[in-house]
């Protein structure tokens, strides 16, 4: 079998979506996600002028071989552009393996080792009895873990709090990029948040109770000495974890962390190699990796840091925001349901327009994900409609504190 074309498609139903479609000389096709939230169109790119053309020929049984050939042969290492490109050919042809082969794709990683995948809503509001609102609707969706964010008293807009309702006046899902030609300025107080959130996690273990799993995003803000102060007055209400709870690319800066709280610590999402969870894993800084498929080198690379997590008792909690598409989710879900070490899948509901572009096949049932049994990930993309939505500037937010200092968003 030879690869006989790679096609980038950039469509944006309601966000921007890279996708990569592999085809090969015997009709068989496979999709790999390529998303990069607020730079799309660098990873578009590298795929289009840097990979494609190297593609052509290769056999793409060869997964492997290609991961070490486009890792290595780019001789520049490492970075969220590099991998997610990495990524959207290693997740396309082992969709192409899968469908050679007849069988879902978590056949080929070893099988499935659970009978679904644990998955967290993202519940958030604009005060207590609007997160209180969210969670119960959430909970009416099947979720059985919850995120909880909320806005903070004196802070304009915080990170996962939906401004307003969306046109269908439900409570939509957080979307953080937003489409204007140039980043939006927002506001931070780390001490106005540490002031405010131990208040509303004892307000929801107050009227949910002490067993529902709860779960919260820190989001990059916070110092290590911030860090451990909120893991150890969030200690009461007993978080599944506690995420980004400060920068990490300094990967010490955990050990203080971990010195002070016994809460649980996910990290990762912004990380796109094994090399920058190294520290972290070794001494057992973090309790779960944070990172996606689509932007780790793909289920080729993710498979063996999740193996390596694993020595060290340390869990998958594979990121899934919308900004991930129903392609990077569903390889996720593949290697979610064959690893031993799952953790929790994130799982931000994609919109209908976006299914209309993505016909995705996995389930969420009473909590549960399921990549389903198809061949191959089971996701499609309808080139047609996705021609419909041309790519549009989007990016993310970024933070200045009331000195006008940038500050982690
Ligand atoms: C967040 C993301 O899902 C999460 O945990 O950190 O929403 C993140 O803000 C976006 O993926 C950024 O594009
Ligand atoms: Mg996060």
């Amino acid at each position: 079998m030879k690869i006989v074309a790679a096609d980038i498609i950039v469509s944006s139903p309601d966000r921007n979506f890279v996708t990569l479609k592999i085809t090969t000389d015997e009709g068989i096709t496979g999709l790999g996600d390529a998303t990069l939230n607020g730079r799309e169109l660098s990873v578009a790119s590298y795929l289009r002028d840097h990979v494609a053309p190297l593609l052509m020929g290769r056999d793409p049984h060869r997964i492997e071989d290609t991961w070490q050939f486009l890792y290595r042969s780019a001789y520049w290492r490492r970075g969220p552009v590099t991998m997610a490109a990495i990524a959207a050919v290693d997740v396309a042809l082992w969709d192409i393996k899968a469908k050679a082969a007849g069988m879902p794709l978590y056949q080929l990683l070893g099988g499935a080792s659970r009978t679904g995948i644990m998955a967290y809503g993202h519940a958030s509001g604009r005060d207590i009895p609007e997160l209180f609102d969210s969670i119960r609707r959430h909970l009416d969706e099947g979720f059985r873990s919850i995120r909880v964010q909320t806005s903070v008293p004196g802070i304009n807009a915080v990170y996962g709090v939906a401004a307003q309702p969306s046109a269908t006046g439900q409570r939509y899902d957080y979307e953080p990029a937003q489409r204007t030609p140039l980043p939006a300025e927002e506001d931070w107080d780390t001490r106005a948040y540490l002031r405010h959130l131990p208040s509303v996690f004892e307000a929801v273990r107050g009227e949910f109770g002490p067993e529902l799993p709860l779960l919260h995003d820190g989001h990059h803000r916070m110092t290590p000495i911030q860090a451990a102060k909120l893991g150890k007055a969030l200690e009461p209400y007993d978080l599944f974890w506690l995420e980004d709870c400060t920068p990490a690319e300094n990967q010490e800066a955990l050990r203080l962390v971990r010195q002070h709280t016994t809460t649980p610590l996910a990290i990762g999402e912004v990380f796109n190699t094994v090399w920058d969870y190294q520290t972290l894993i070794r001494e057992q800084l973090i309790d779960y990796v944070r990172s996606a498929v689509t932007h780790t080198g793909g289920i080729t690379a993710m498979r063996k840091l999740l193996d390596f997590a694993a020595q060290y008792q340390i869990k998958s909690g594979i990121h899934g925001p919308t900004d991930i598409s129903p392609v990077g989710m569903a390889a996720a879900l593949h290697l979610d349901l064959a690893i031993h070490n799952f953790g929790i899948q994130e799982y931000m509901k994609h919109t209908p327009l976006a299914n209309e572009v993505f016909r995705q096949s996995f389930t969420f049932t009473d909590g549960y994900l399921h990549p389903g049994d198809q061949p191959g990930l089971g996701v499609e993309l309808d080139e047609e409609v996705a021609a419909r939505f041309p790519y549009e500037p989007a990016y993310l937010p970024f933070n200045r504190l009331k000195d006008g200092t940038i500050h982690d968003w």
